[in-house]
């Protein structure tokens, strides 16, 4: 990553560490970035600093934040092929996010879907982090030159906010961002609720039976996927009126790695209930792995005190020199 020599494109990406990574985190996201790891520099962080931007229990948060690391590395993220890192601890994102503010609209950001949403979610605390939000993703994305965003569809707007901005500052100031591009997965884009097919599946749902976590164990896997909510009829096949089953089908073809039409010739014949439970057992298989290797993991603080904070100097030393860079465009005294 630090060889600047190289051809390789750079991929950054984050989650927000609230509750645990679902499937569909996994499938939408991180399963991506494992894969991108290989071929990309690549920077992947904790987004602690966007998360607080909804009311949190300090503890607990701090508990969440680092579990999250323990999984963002349980899933195969390798310290030694991406740097990792917690967001708070790389002082150069809320810098650049300020001088980016003034260079940014009140209306851009106001108009952003998912701050609606979430001030129609959060009425009592429409804060300024709330609508400022996109701004620090911007920032995020802006201080490692990033090429590609690997996110899901939802966060489409977001991206097209952080082209504008380093568009509008390249042109202002002289060429100083390159402009990234969103990459969204064409599987797994979109893993709905087991509760709610029609609904994508959330990791702040309240229903439990509604998401499967990459640390719940095999027998809860399992029952979540023999309750998940099926439609009519008993054909095993991807129709527009078969939300339930398309969605466990599109599952079971990720987590597989098999075309989803291999996966209906597969269960031709077969009842939903078999089906239902062939699909809880091929992704609890799937994450025993990381979930043994969480639990490992969790318990070694010193192991992962040791690999955020090289991650976060890693990175710091990279965002520093586009800092430097855009402090000079601006015109701040520097010594
Ligand atoms: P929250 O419920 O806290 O809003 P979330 O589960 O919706 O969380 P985010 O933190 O918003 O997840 O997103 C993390 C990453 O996972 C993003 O890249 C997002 O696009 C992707 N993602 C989230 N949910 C899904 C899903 N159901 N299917 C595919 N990708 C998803
Ligand atoms: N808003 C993102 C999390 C996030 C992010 C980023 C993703 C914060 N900063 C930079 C990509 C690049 C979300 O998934 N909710």
């Amino acid at each position: 990553m630090e060889n600047t020599t190289d051809n390789k494109k750079t991929v950054l990406s984050g989650i927000q560490p609230t509750g645990t990574i679902t499937l569909g985190n996994y499938l939408g996201a991180v399963q991506n970035w494992q894969r991108m790891q290989e071929d990309f520099n690549s920077v992947f962080f904790i987004a602690d600093l966007h998360a607080l931007t909804v009311r949190r229990e300090p503890a607990e948060f701090r508990q969440t934040s680092l579990d999250f690391f323990a999984q963002y590395l349980a899933c195969g993220l390798d310290p030694e092929k991406c740097i990792l890192y917690f967001q708070s601890h790389v002082r150069q994102h809320a810098e650049l996010q300020w001088i980016l503010n003034c260079n940014t609209y009140v209306g851009e950001t106001s108009r952003m879907t998912q701050f609606k949403d979430k001030s129609a979610k959060h009425a009592d605390n429409i804060n300024m982090g709330l609508m400022d939000y996109p701004v620090l993703m911007a920032a995020d994305i802006l201080l490692y030159q990033t090429d590609l965003v690997p996110v899901g569809i939802d966060q489409k707007q977001h991206l097209e906010l952080t082209r504008d901005i380093a568009i509008r500052f390249n042109n202002r100031y002289g060429e100083t961002f390159t402009v990234p591009e969103a990459y969204i997965p064409k599987e797994g884009a979109k893993i709905c609720s087991l509760q709610d097919p029609t609904a994508k599946m959330s990791k702040s749902d309240p229903d439990q039976n509604a998401s499967v976590s990459i640390v719940d164990d095999e027998a809860t896997i399992v029952r979540k996927f023999k309750r998940a909510v099926t439609d009519s009829g008993n054909e095993i096949c991807v129709r527009e009126d078969k939300p339930g089953i398309t969605n466990l089908i599109n599952i079971y073809s990720a987590i597989e790695h098999k075309a989803v039409s291999e996966v209906e010739t597969e269960f031709v014949g077969q009842g939903y209930g078999s089906f239902k439970i062939a699909v809880g057992e091929a992704v609890a298989a799937a994450f025993k792995p990381v979930r043994e290797a969480y639990h490992t993991l969790i318990k070694d603080k010193g192991q992962l005190s040791a690999i955020a904070k090289n991650g976060a100097e890693r990175a710091a030393s990279l965002a520093e020199k586009t800092l430097r860079k855009v402090k000079k465009r601006v015109g701040l005294v520097a010594f």
